[in-house]
């Protein structure tokens, strides 16, 4: 039961006036043949708080998974193991690190996460196909005509839906393909494919798995915005046109000292009312360094704001931290003077937000 006698006093934590929750989530993430984990799969690590937390509340809880981190440190392996039950690569899955000559794939460090899930019962989210960032070097619009570009961009979707066909349950299609003002972003894709581009990538990967999950992804989009607005849109109307368009992801890359959007609830409700999935995929927070113990606090408030939207909606099916320790966190190396934004320390020790996220999942029980 995704909602339990809890479900109003979070509906008034999120300030919703009118609707009253959803009652029981409909879709099961195991639905897919690589959501059932095979019985006995775990025979080592038990499920840690969290995980067990989130169990059956119909939202998977996952983090991205750095494989040097997961190959060189063993606690950091063990947490993955015990509190998650859906992994996203962090890097490994991107086509700089796939085919890093052209025509010349290396899966293995895709191979191995996505082992690694299946020996722990958990769920793989695929991420991502079509960006304007971290693609390989060789490929470039001097080195190519716009229909070879084609070409290659379809080739490589299918490629590595088809490599992973069965053993991925959602896949980020197309992620960041909007600015801020809600117009498409000038990409490589777009200036040479135009703008039927991400039409074609969510029909080449549906081609290619035809039951893996297909989700739009971005940041700033979590709340009611232009760009959301231009999310809105394009889901609406790629499913009238019968595009394989299944979920809106939301990365939920939030901080502390620019405060969270007021209306997430709102905005995922709208993709419900479409009939499209929702998730959030990247979720940290991060703040001003020195974190002193307001941050801290307003930290947990991010993360609990976000997840309770994923529990009050009918339709969201996982709720994903981009990395759970700050020991490999992204943030402290893009933005200066930042950072503390996971839900661990460097020392692996769970902060306030840790214990919110598992308090969220066990109110709504
Ligand atoms: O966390 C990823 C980091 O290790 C990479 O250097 C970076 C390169 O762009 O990508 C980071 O992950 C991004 C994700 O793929 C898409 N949304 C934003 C994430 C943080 O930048």
């Amino acid at each position: 039961m995704r909602f339990g006698r809890i479900a109003a006093f979070l509906a008034v934590s999120l300030a919703v006036a009118g609707s009253a929750p959803a009652s029981a989530h409909p879709s099961t993430p195991g639905a897919h043949p690589a959501g059932s984990a095979p019985a006995g799969a775990r025979p080592s690590v038990d499920d840690g708080p969290q995980r067990a937390a989130a169990r059956g509340s119909g939202v998977r809880v996952g983090t991205a998974v750095d494989m040097a981190a997961l190959a060189a440190d063993a606690p950091y392996q063990q947490a993955v193991a015990r509190e998650f039950d859906s992994v996203t690569p962090e890097n490994v899955m991107k086509w700089e690190a796939v085919e890093p000559q052209p025509g010349v794939y290396d899966w293995s460090a895709a191979d191995q996460l996505v082992d690694f899930a299946r020996k722990n019962g958990q769920l793989v989210r695929g991420h991502t196909l079509v960006w304007h960032s971290q693609n390989p070097s060789w490929l470039t619009e001097d080195a190519y005509s716009p229909a070879q570009l084609r070409t290659l961009l379809r080739k490589h979707i299918l490629d590595e839906v088809g490599h992973f066909k069965g053993r991925v349950w959602a896949w980020d299609v197309a992620n960041e393909v909007f600015n801020e003002d809600g117009t498409l972003r000038d990409t490589i894709w777009l200036r040479a494919l135009g703008p039927g581009y991400i039409a074609d990538a969510f029909r080449w990967a549906h081609q290619a798995d035809p039951k893996a999950l297909l989700f739009l992804n971005d940041y700033n989009n979590e709340g009611v915005n232009a760009k959301s607005d231009a999310y809105y849109a394009l889901a609406k109307r790629l499913r009238a046109q019968g595009v394989p368009v299944h979920g809106y992801g939301m990365q939920g890359h939030l901080a502390v000292q620019y405060g969270f959007p007021g209306d997430v609830l709102q905005n995922v409700r709208r993709f419900d009312a479409l009939g499209v999935k929702t998730a959030f995929t990247e979720v940290d927070v991060r703040m001003l360094l020195p974190a002193d113990s307001a941050k801290v606090q307003a930290q947990a408030e991010g993360f609990g704001l976000l997840l309770r939207a994923c529990l009050l909606a009918r339709s969201c099916v996982s709720y994903t931290v981009w990395g759970f320790t700050d020991k490999y966190s992204w943030v402290p190396g893009v933005f200066s003077g930042e950072g503390s934004a996971t839900l661990y320390d460097e020392n692996l020790q769970p902060k306030p937000a840790y214990d919110t996220v598992r308090e969220t999942f066990l109110l709504a029980r």
